[in-house]
């Protein structure tokens, strides 16, 4: 039993094409509506239409991703009862279209951070990364939250400051830009003003409140998923570990088990992504893929090298310090036995997520970093080579 080959595709305004996309070998589509504005119901119609643009091509949708949670949620504040209602009017009606995949995640404030997305990597190729000292430099200096210094120790401070220093007008203005950089379509682009309102409005939530509000999500929203037969999969911290004073609470082990026991269901399950966990040395992969196999309902696999100070750059996919092998291995343990067990349940998507931005795409407008047409394609091949080798010494 092989992995559902995924692709995440922005929707018409992705300057990939579907027709690109299927000669990729993938046969499953990710994607979200991007244009219904956060918190607002995704009706059948619209799912609908775009269900129906990405058949007319000969793939499937496969993966909603994502179903953004709206601040208000996270935060349990104004219109937060709305919202739990908006989002599960969204699940079942991608439930009765047959989307039965949803991925999402619970980090306030910002999705993925990176401090510099136009990294030349050894080969030639572009990459993204992510570096302590300047992302330092930007909290301190640039967005100058109140109270930051206490989030760092001396020496971070006086290397942040050495870093700010040596930077020109054009150098801070890349980095502001870079790390307010809102997802595709997200609508989320903040300014420093708007950042700093919303750090603020996170105030007097701390880690155990996050968790606490997370739990009452999955409470209210788990069992409308079961009932529309979608399964639900958490999308880990990127980077796993808190940021400008925020709290994170998808970030390791413990707290998978924690959400995961919250409802005991498999449509209460994860997002495997090992880049997102991967950054955090503390975080063992294989072992994760091993324990939680049978909550895993959707996978990204990429790669990482990482240091030991918080420093990171995405790799190729199977180089990097994931032992993507082993990870594969175990998820492939586990497809088999969904095969044998509970064919019924057996789907485990997978994505090659993010890829080097490398060959013609470095001449084609409006490439979003890490979402490359020949980096993921690279990813992909590798994996499914790597797939088929597994499955056939294993005999899966
Ligand atoms: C970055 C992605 C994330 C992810 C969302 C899932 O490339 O991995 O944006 O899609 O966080 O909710």
């Amino acid at each position: 039993m092989a992995f559902e080959q995924t692709w995440r595709w922005f929707g018409p305004d992705d300057p990939i094409s579907l027709k690109e996309i299927k000669q990729t070998g993938a046969t499953g589509i990710v994607t979200a509506l991007h244009h219904i504005p956060v918190g607002n119901v995704w009706t059948v119609d619209e799912i609908r239409k775009r269900k129906d643009a990405i058949e007319s091509e000969g793939l499937v949708w496969s993966v909603a991703e994502s179903l953004p949670v709206h601040e208000d949620i996270k935060r349990r504040t104004d219109r937060c009862e709305e919202f739990i209602e908006n989002y599960t009017a969204s699940l079942r009606n991608l439930g009765t279209l047959g989307i039965d995949t949803v991925c999402y995640n619970f980090m306030p404030v910002l999705d993925w951070s990176r401090t510099d997305l136009e990294v030349e990597f050894e080969d030639g190729s572009v990459t993204t990364r992510f570096e302590q000292k300047p992302f330092v430099a930007f909290d301190l200096f640039l967005l100058r939250r109140p109270g930051a210094e206490a989030s760092y120790s001396e020496e971070q401070r006086r290397e942040a400051q050495a870093l700010f220093d040596g930077l020109d007008e054009q150098g801070r203005d890349r980095l502001v830009k870079t790390v307010l950089l809102g997802f595709p379509g997200s609508g989320e682009t903040y300014t420093l003003d708007g950042l700093r309102a919303a750090l603020l409005s996170y105030e007097r939530i701390d880690g155990e409140r996050l968790r606490e509000n997370l739990r009452d999500f999955l409470r209210e929203v788990i069992p409308v998923a079961i009932a529309s037969g979608v399964r639900m999969a958490i999308h880990p911290d990127d980077p796993p570990w808190p940021l400008l004073g925020l709290p994170r609470v998808v970030s390791d082990a413990h707290d998978v088990e924690r959400i995961l026991a919250t409802v005991d269901d498999p449509a209460n399950g994860i997002t495997l992504c090992t880049g997102s966990f991967g950054a955090s040395a503390g975080n063992d992969l294989v072992g994760m893929a091993e324990r939680f196999a049978q909550r895993v309902n959707f996978v990204h696999l990429r790669n990482i090298t990482r240091d030991d100070a918080g420093n990171f750059i995405e790799a190729n996919h199977l180089d990097g310090d994931v032992d993507i092998y082993g990870v594969m291995k175990a998820l492939l343990v586990e497809q088999n036995r969904r095969a044998v067990e509970e064919p019924r349940n057996r789907r485990m998507p997978m994505r090659p997520d993010h890829g080097h931005l490398m060959l013609a795409d470095r001449n084609r407008p409006n490439i979003y970093p890490g979402y490359s047409l020949f980096g993921r394609m690279r990813g992909l091949a590798e994996l499914r080579g790597m797939e088929l080798g597994i499955r056939r010494a294993l005999e899966l």
